[in-house]
Order: C-alpha cells, then sequence, then structure tokens
C-alpha cells in the first residue's frame, strides 16, 4: 500500500492520497474514514459471467462499504473539507439519494446546512431516511433528477453563501479518483477491463483520472510493462436511461434503477473522454439483467448491492454473449474490476419485491421439519 496511514487506522481518504489532491496544510479535513472498501475476488460469479472457457479474474470493489452506504463519500469528504475552508453557510444538491445520504451526513459533522432536492417518488427509501436523519432539509420536486439540478444550479446562482456538492463541484471528482488508486494498490497493479455504471457520469470521469495520475506518479501499472498502465474503461447504462449509447440526451429516462436514472449527464464530454482514450466502450442493459445480476451477486458471493450496481456485472455478462471478451483474448491472467457503488440496504424494498416472500409456520417441530425438509420445501 502506497498510502502514508498504513501502519495506523486508516485515515480517510484525504489524509491517505493527500499528496495527489487539491488540499494543505489550512484545509478543515472533514472525514468519517472513507475508503479502503474491499477488493473482492469473485470466482463463483465470474464462471457465471463470463462463461466456460477462458475465465478472467473477476474483483468487486465494494464501495457500498462507505460510512454512508456508497462510493458518494470519497467525493464529500473533499467537498465539504473545501467548502468549510471556503467559510460556506450551507452545501447543497440535486440526488437520485446517494449524494443526498453522503451530502446530509458530511454537512452534519461539519455542521453545515445541508439541503437536497429530489425528484419525487424516485428516490429508495433507505436514500431518502439517511437524508432525513442526518438533519437534511428535503424538498421533492415534480420532476426528474435533471430538472432538480437545473434548480439547484438555480438556486446556488442567487446564493453564493451556499456551496453545490453535486460532482459538477471539482473537488467531489478529486475524492472520488482515490478509488482508482485504491484499486491499483490492492491489485497490484491497474486492471485491465474497469466496469462501472454511469449515471451523471461523474464516477468513470474520476476513475479515468485516478489511473492516469498514478500512472504519472509511478504507481499502479510498474509490475506490468508489457500492458498499459490503465485499464480500459467500460461504462454501463439502463438501457431506458441511456444517453451514452443513444448519442444524445434522453428526457424521460426510466428504469428501475434509480440511481442511475439520469438522462443529461453533466460529465458528458470527460466520460466519454475516459471511453474513448482507454479504448473502452458504452454498453446498455435491460432492467430484466440489471435484476438478475443483482440476485447473482448476493447468491454466489454473498454480497448485496442496489440495483444501480447491479448493473456492470450484468453488463460484463452482455458483452460475453456479444463475444466482446473472446475476441479479446481474455483468460486467468486477465483482472477485471467491477465497481460496486451502492449497497443493497439502501433499497430493500426491492430486494423483497424479486424474492420469494418467507413462509408463516405454527410453531410446531413437526410442521416446522415438514417444511423446511418436506416435499413442499423451496429451491
Ligand atoms: C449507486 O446520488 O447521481 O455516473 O444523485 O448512486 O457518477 O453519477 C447517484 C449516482 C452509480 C452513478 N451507482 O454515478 C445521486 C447520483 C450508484 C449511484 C451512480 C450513482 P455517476
Amino acid at each position: 500500500m502506497e498510502h502514508e496511514g498504513r501502519s495506523a487506522a486508516w485515515p480517510g481518504v484525504i489524509e491517505a492520497y493527500r499528496r495527489y489532491l487539491p488540499v494543505d496544510a489550512s484545509t478543515p479535513v472533514v472525514t468519517m474514514n472513507e475508503g479502503r472498501t474491499p477488493l473482492i475476488a469473485a470466482p463463483r460469479l465470474a464462471e457465471v459471467v463470463f462463461g466456460e472457457g477462458r475465465v478472467p479474474r473477476l474483483y468487486l470493489k465494494f464501495e457500498g462499504l462507505n460510512p454512508t452506504g456508497s462510493f458518494k463519500d470519497r467525493g464529500m469528504t473533499m467537498a465539504v473539507s473545501k467548502a468549510v475552508e471556503a467559510g460556506a453557510k450551507g452545501v447543497v444538491c440535486a440526488s437520485t439519494g446517494n449524494t443526498s445520504a453522503s451530502a446530509a451526513a458530511y454537512a452534519a459533522r461539519a455542521g453545515l446546512a445541508c439541503l437536497v432536492i429530489i425528484p419525487k417518488g424516485a428516490v429508495a427509501s433507505g436514500k431518502l431516511a439517511q437524508a432525513l436523519i442526518y438533519g437534511a432539509r428535503v424538498l421533492a420536486v415534480e420532476g426528474n433528477f435533471d430538472v432538480a439540478l437545473d434548480l439547484v444550479r438555480g438556486l446556488v446562482a442567487r446564493h453564493p453563501e451556499i456551496t453545490l456538492v453535486n460532482s459538477i463541484n471539482p473537488y467531489r471528482l478529486e475524492g472520488q479518483k482515490t478509488a482508482a488508486f485504491e484499486v491499483c494498490d490492492q491489485l497490484g497493479r491497474a486492471p485491465d477491463y474497469l466496469a462501472i455504471p454511469v449515471g451523471n457520469a461523474g464516477n468513470i470521469s474520476a476513475y479515468w483520472q485516478g489511473f492516469k495520475e498514478y500512472a504519472a506518479a509511478g504507481q499502479g501499472g510498474a509490475k506490468r510493462p508489457a500492458a498499459g498502465a490503465w485499464p480500459l474503461m467500460l461504462g454501463f447504462q439502463a438501457e431506458g436511461a441511456a444517453p451514452f449509447i443513444a448519442g444524445s440526451f434522453v428526457d424521460k429516462p426510466k428504469t428501475l434503477a434509480t440511481a442511475i436514472r439520469i438522462g443529461h449527464p453533466a460529465s458528458w464530454d470527460r466520460a466519454r473522454r475516459a471511453v474513448n482514450e482507454s479504448g473502452g466502450r458504452f454498453t446498455a442493459i435491460t432492467d430484466d439483467e440489471i435484476v438478475i445480476a443483482y440476485r447473482l451477486l448476493a447468491r454466489l458471493e454473498g454480497v448485496f448491492v442496489e440495483p444501480a450496481s447491479a448493473a456492470p456485472v450484468a453488463g460484463l455478462a452482455k458483452l460475453t454473449r456479444d463475444g466482446y471478451f473472446a475476441e479479446r483474448g481474455v483468460g486467468p491472467e486477465t483482472a477485471v474490476v467491477c465497481v460496486l457503488t451502492g449497497n443493497g440496504l439502501k433499497d430493500p424494498n426491492r430486494a423483497r419485491r424479486v424474492s420469494v416472500a418467507p413462509e408463516v409456520v405454527p410453531a410446531d417441530l413437526d410442521l416446522v421439519e415438514d417444511r423446511a425438509f418436506g416435499r413442499e420445501a423451496g429451491s
């Protein structure tokens, strides 16, 4: 590990990667010790996703284990620290849910007010619960995320004392790029492929920036001189909310993966550049494919994510079916990292809806045995 906190408790991403970040000794660091999420080997899932034959090594970067349950905390520690440094009175964001949960938590810790604008009825229950309990003021607008983000831009134009903490705030991506550093540190090199869901397109842009900066600093590529020092970037969107695949903005985005129900991605140019420069691609998958991947992650690897985070797993399976990996000669020496952006507990209703409800049984040993082991027992 390259970070300076190696022998002490993990200090959070700003202290761990301070030399790569726009902070100095006077920046008040607002942290919940986010980052250092596990990179989990997933051989059982890999067999199913990549099929028989030359199966690459699949790793899951489980960002759902951050303090508020998503990757947003990496960017929020930076954005809120810089807001405090600049003397902001509060922070504001539009959100499909995770940004608001993270902003509300870091604002609480910093003693700042937090205002959140969400699309009414389109935020998973756990995320809304978080924003509320952390003490944010939450306004639900009749409109989608893109409408909410426009409103927030208008608000900060009128109230410069409030800092916008969506990913158009450059400090957000600075923080989020540390995930790419960690992947390189954990793997001992840059992966060959990086699979990631794409909504507002900040995260794919941040990873790409991170891989390039780490390579430029001599990190992440040293053990693999023959290959590139960065991965091919594979961005995945839900079919009903896939502006990058359509090549233009989508006005009425639709998908059950509410986190990525976004039609006008703010980081449009940066994300396209990440994919083009790396030689990767954008791919759309259906909601049905997302749900299959969502269940497979849980059943084969014990990893419970929210639906948006299953999108890249669904996408890797689709690319395999389309012959993408066979053409490229992947095998056991190939490392594929899949970014699992959010925790499954964010959206418990979805998990229940795609599962068999528990059976009610009388408290009787014979009856319980019968139900559990008898002919009627479920699979
Ligand atoms: C779990 O919270 O946009 O492409 O407002 O919550 O960087 O936007 C969330 C996005 C992927 C997409 N996975 O990341 C918000 C918000 C999860 C997410 C994305 C989001 P970006």
